[in-house]
């Protein structure tokens, strides 16, 4: 089962409502690991590298003002099919169809103020982190707690 990373966002309303905290809890309680961590302001040049595929949709200009309305908490995590245990934890786009349980489902009841972003496959994660994170700024590591959470067939 091949590990994967995912560029994960704590949006501006996570940090404006001071919900970091709880959202990077539910990450770590969850076993993926971070490998990547930093507070950050997006930039309009770096929401349209980021939304491109929205870029021309009717709801982007609100979308841009918002992910660049105050801080956003960036991160990569690791571990087995980290991409779709991420979309889970997380919920459906929309705060008031997801699941009591998840992020967006516990936190929320918005569409547009959805806390939190996870790549949504392994060529947007790739795309993503290049965008957020150099080389130098992920470290990769082996918490020995590892072989206590996977089997080594998962890892
Ligand atoms: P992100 O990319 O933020 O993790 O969200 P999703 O992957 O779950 O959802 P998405 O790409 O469809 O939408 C990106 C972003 O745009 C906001 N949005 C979306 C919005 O404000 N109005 C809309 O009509 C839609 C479809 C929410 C998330």
């Amino acid at each position: 089962m091949p590990s994967e990373r995912s560029l994960i966002l704590f949006k501006p309303d996570a940090v404006e409502r001071r919900l970091c905290g709880k959202l990077l809890s539910r990450i770590e309680d969850k076993g993926l690991n971070i490998v990547g961590l930093k507070l950050i302001k997006v930039t309009p040049d770096l929401a349209k590298q980021h939304y491109a595929e929205h870029v021309e949709k009717p709801f982007y200009p609100d979308l841009e003002s918002f992910i660049t309305s105050g801080p956003v908490v960036a991160l990569v995590v690791e571990g087995p099919e980290a991409i779709t245990v991420m979309r889970t934890l997380m919920g459906k786009t929309n705060g008031r169809e997801s699941a009591p349980g998840t992020i967006r489902g516990d936190f929320g009841v918005s569409r547009q103020m959805n806390l939190i972003h996870g790549s949504d496959g392994p060529e947007a994660a790739t795309r993503e982190i290049s965008i957020y994170f150099t080389e130098a700024e992920l470290i990769p590591h082996e918490p020995t707690l590892t072989n206590w959470m996977t089997a080594a067939d998962e890892r």
